[in-house]
């Protein structure tokens, strides 16, 4: 369905892109999103990132990232191209992970970078102001920190182990209520987030997820976005 909308703008991006902003569904704000699905090319060849994406966007998520470890910006701007015509369609923000410049060239409505990348200020410097800036943390005072240093909203974890992430320790449920209670920018709580684990997500406190493996390797990816988006109904603000 999305490819029938966009088919009016093939092979003529700049055309697809406005056509998109100008046309179809308006442009979620942040604050109304909650269900955060990421691409990640450790589980996904660049050759089904498009099908992917349209797949997690027809099943609800209201965020989309482009995470690509390892792959070059030029890779990354390729990709996310490709990607941002089927997120317009949608009005799912596409957010950028580790590359303020390729954000910047693809015009995504987001970048995310992590403890060891460049800091929010830096990167906001890259994209501009129509952009907006999340960070990764991995404790309550990183959550904080992030939140002094500007980020429009943090994701928080790894919650559990995930093979995901492998080398990061597992930070539990016990600091998502503080978090919350600390952080006024949007949480997104992430890591071994699955729909069997929700209910006690939720019963910590947690507002919003981030899923990764448990859509991208999923039987059925629709149904599984529509399954977990099930269990966060009401909008919620920060
Ligand atoms: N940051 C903290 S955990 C994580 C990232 C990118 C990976 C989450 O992936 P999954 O597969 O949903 O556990
Ligand atoms: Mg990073």
């Amino acid at each position: 369905m999305i490819e029938e909308r966009l088919s009016a703008g093939n092979g003529f991006p700049a055309l697809t892109i406005a056509y998109c902003r100008a046309s179809l569904s308006p442009m979620k704000s942040l604050p109304d999103c909650r269900l955060y699905g990421i691409v990640d090319l450790g589980y996904v060849q660049p050759l089904h990132v498009a099908a992917m994406t349209a797949a997690l966007v027809e099943g609800g998520v209201d965020l989309v990232q482009l995470r690509a470890k390892g792959r070059s910006t030029a890779e990354v701007i390729a990709l996310g191209s490709l990607m941002h015509p089927l997120t317009l369609a949608a009005g799912v923000p596409l957010i950028i992970n580790d590359h303020p410049q390729a954000a910047k060239e693809v015009g995504s409505e987001g970048v995310h970078v992590g403890q060891d990348d460049d800091a929010v200020a830096r990167a906001r410097a890259v994209v501009g102001p129509g952009c907006f800036v999340g960070k990764s943390t991995h404790s309550l005072a990183q959550a904080v920190a992030a939140q002094a240093e500007g980020a429009d909203y943090i994701g928080f974890g790894p919650l559990y182990a995930t093979g995901t992430k492998p080398d990061y320790t597992p930070i539990g449920l016990h600091d998502i209520a503080a978090v919350h209670a600390q952080v006024q920018v949007p949480v997104f709580c992430i890591g071994g987030v699955n729909s069997a684990r929700m209910d006690e997500i939720l019963a910590a406190g947690a507002k919003r997820v981030v899923v990764v493996s448990a859509f991208l390797l999923a039987q059925d990816v629709r149904a599984e976005v529509r399954a977990l988006r099930s269990r966060l109904v009401a909008p919620v603000r920060a």
